[in-house]
């Protein structure tokens, strides 16, 4: 008679034989690559927020999904990543207000400083129907689809040597380092400073050397990318409550089936979800944090910043482009 552990064994043996020779390289040839290209450095919550993001699909959709994070722009240079993502050669990326206005003109209202009040009114305004009619807009010209509202903070001057900045006059000739393209220079230049383009990548290097005198982000990144380290001003203007969008290539997506698609879309909600309550409660915490490592925090006269920035918004040929009544529904959402 057969024992029965032996039997069981040798069964199992040759199971695991088969499955390792026929269908395990099958399986792992079936897998969706998912290739996510973000500048974000690695500490930083809108970087950390991809393995949420990973570890929800593998929860919902065991083994069917291949997500690939690539931080600090190694895959693609920040700002090339719609492109990229509208030929197909990158699945997933988060990208900004400004690079949205690129291609979908009447999205710089959201490039504009001081239009959003707070982190709430912002996922009310995204998740609400203003999101849903712009979000459409950017499907069909940009070819890839919105699938959450990631608060990236809110955006403060940063400075090389301290200054006493009251209102952006204080600003002339401060070397204001902005992302790359002409809607953030024109937020800088906006701000009373002489705005000069610059990767996220080379900005810590640019402070260190002095070829900028200043950058602004939130200060969670400040933090993350260590910019405190080479600063020695944090000038509290609050003048822009910067979104990013996690954005999945068209391409990508509607290869996938109806539950796929769902469990995309509910991992890349996680993600933000994580993001938004880790930033907002650290965003509150910082500015204790910068001033033990030595900088000084400063309140300029946030009136003055206020009126100018938004006296220049709309007197620009952005405002023109603007859908009408679109700042007044902002301001109504609450
Ligand atoms: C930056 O370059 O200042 C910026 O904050 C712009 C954002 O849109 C986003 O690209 C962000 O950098 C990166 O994700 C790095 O934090």
């Amino acid at each position: 008679m057969t024992n029965p552990s032996t039997f069981s064994r040798r069964t199992l043996l040759g199971a695991a034989a088969a499955l390792s020779t026929v269908s395990l390289p099958s399986l792992a040839q079936t897998k969706t690559v998912l290739r996510i290209s973000t500048p974000a450095v690695p500490d930083d919550w809108h970087a950390k927020m991809w393995t949420v993001f990973k570890d929800a699909l593998e929860k919902s959709a065991p083994g069917e999904f291949d997500v690939q994070i690539n931080l600090n722009a190694s895959l693609f240079k920040q700002g090339t990543e719609p492109a990229a993502m509208a030929r197909g050669n990158l699945e997933l990326s988060s990208i900004s207000a400004f690079d949205i206005a690129k291609l979908v003109p009447e999205f710089s209202v959201f490039t504009a400083g001081y239009m959003v009040r707070d982190p709430e009114q912002q996922q009310k305004i995204f998740n609400g129907p203003i999101g849903a009619e712009l979000f459409k807009t950017v499907s069909e010209k940009m070819d890839v689809t919105p699938l959450a509202t990631v608060y990236l903070g809110t955006r403060q001057l940063n400075l090389r040597e301290v200054k006493n900045v009251k209102t952006p006059a204080d600003l002339k000739d401060v070397k204001l380092r902005m992302p790359g393209s002409k809607e953030w220079l024109f937020l800088g230049e906006a701000l009373g400073a002489t705005a000069t383009p610059l990767a996220f990548g080379e900005v810590y290097l640019g402070l260190k050397t002095g070829t900028i005198d200043g950058q602004d982000n939130p200060l969670p990144s400040v933090r993350a990318a260590k910019f405190y380290e080479v600063t020695k001003q944090i000038v509290l203007t609050s003048h822009l409550v910067d979104g990013i969008f996690i954005a999945i290539s068209n391409k990508s997506f509607n290869a996938l089936n109806a539950a796929q698609k769902q469990k995309v879309t509910a991992a890349a909600q996680a993600a933000a979800a994580y993001n938004n309550e880790n930033r907002i409660k650290e965003e509150a915490q910082l500015v204790e944090f910068f001033k033990k490592e030595g900088l000084q925090v400063s309140t300029p006269d946030l009136d003055a910043f206020r009126k100018s920035v938004q006296a220049t918004y709309q007197n620009s040929d952005y405002a023109k482009i603007w859908p009408k009544g679109i700042v007044e529904r902002i301001n109504a959402t609450r």
